[in-house]
């Protein structure tokens, strides 16, 4: 079946983050994908200095109007990157009113890694990323996400309780999808969580050492792909997995490619995966 998913989150004009990635990977997997750009930046926050920023917040209510009045709705939602919290709200509400009856809610809280909330970030947004959250059927944070999320202490190292408590206090109830990256049990190695149905399965994977940035994008991106066109959350969750690892070994040793990561020359890859 041919679907169309709305993803909603920033341009970052250079930077292979947000919807320079969005866009690419969904389209490869074969979904008609529909845009909604929260924001405008010459390039991503993380290493570029004096970038410019363009809110669109403002934009967002009178697109999602004309939608409805076009009777337009989707098959699935994602989102990424959002700058504030009145963001937030008009994605609750775009959810509640242009999504299909049964279509998923799939949220990436992307706001926090290393430990740190990004500098832009405060309490509140938190708080209310969590509201996103809750209203989700599949989330995607990374550790530091799901701690800032939870109010759980951020730890290094940790055991599978560790990651058991995390999930616990993340899901909502038995129906949410819990997909938890970058959890690492040893040395060279990291790999995603799935809770799906009560149940915890771990996918391990090769850990290449430097933090890419925009990796966290092409990953919920390629696993919104594979759910999407019919995937389990686990086997999705692995084959965005592979594919991420790809981009991220395909990038290795280029000084020059400190910003993100290639990702397009592996999009062939993502799709004879699905
Ligand atoms: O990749 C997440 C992201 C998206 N958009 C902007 C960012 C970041 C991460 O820092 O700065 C503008």
């Amino acid at each position: 079946m041919y679907k169309r998913i709305l993803t909603i989150q920033d341009i970052s004009c250079v930077g292979q983050c947000s919807l320079t990635v969005a866009l690419p990977i969904l389209s490869a997997c074969g979904l008609e994908t529909v845009i909604l750009p929260s924001a405008i930046l010459s390039t991503h926050t993380g290493g570029f200095k004096g970038c410019t920023f363009r809110d669109l917040t403002d934009d967002m209510d009178g697109i999602a109007e004309h939608w409805a009045k076009e009777n337009i709705s989707f098959d699935g939602l994602y989102t990424g990157y959002l700058g504030s919290v009145s963001q937030i709200d008009k994605v609750l509400h775009i959810a509640d009113t242009r999504l299909k009856d049964g279509a998923p809610l799939i949220v990436d809280p992307a706001m926090a890694d290393n430990g740190k909330l990004y500098s832009i970030f405060d309490d509140e947004f938190v708080k209310n990323m969590r509201r996103l959250t809750d209203k989700a059927d599949i989330i995607l944070p990374n550790i530091t996400e799901a701690c800032f999320l939870t109010g759980i202490e951020f730890l290094e190292n940790y055991d599978e309780s560790y990651i058991k408590k995390l999930i616990d206090k993340l899901a909502v109830n038995d129906r949410q999808i819990v997909i938890l990256t970058g959890v690492s049990y040893r040395e060279g190695k990291t790999g995603v969580a799935v809770y799906q149905n009560g149940t915890l399965r771990y996918y391990e994977h090769e850990k290449i050492a430097k933090g890419s940035h925009g990796t966290g994008d092409i990953y919920a991106s390629a696993f919104t792909g594979a759910y999407m066109q019919g995937h389990t959350a686990y086997d999705a969750a692995v084959i965005a997995a592979d594919y991420t690892v790809r981009c991220i070994r395909g990038t290795q040793g280029d000084p020059e490619h400190w910003y993100g990561v290639k990702f397009e020359p592996q999009l062939k890859y993502l799709i004879e995966r699905l």
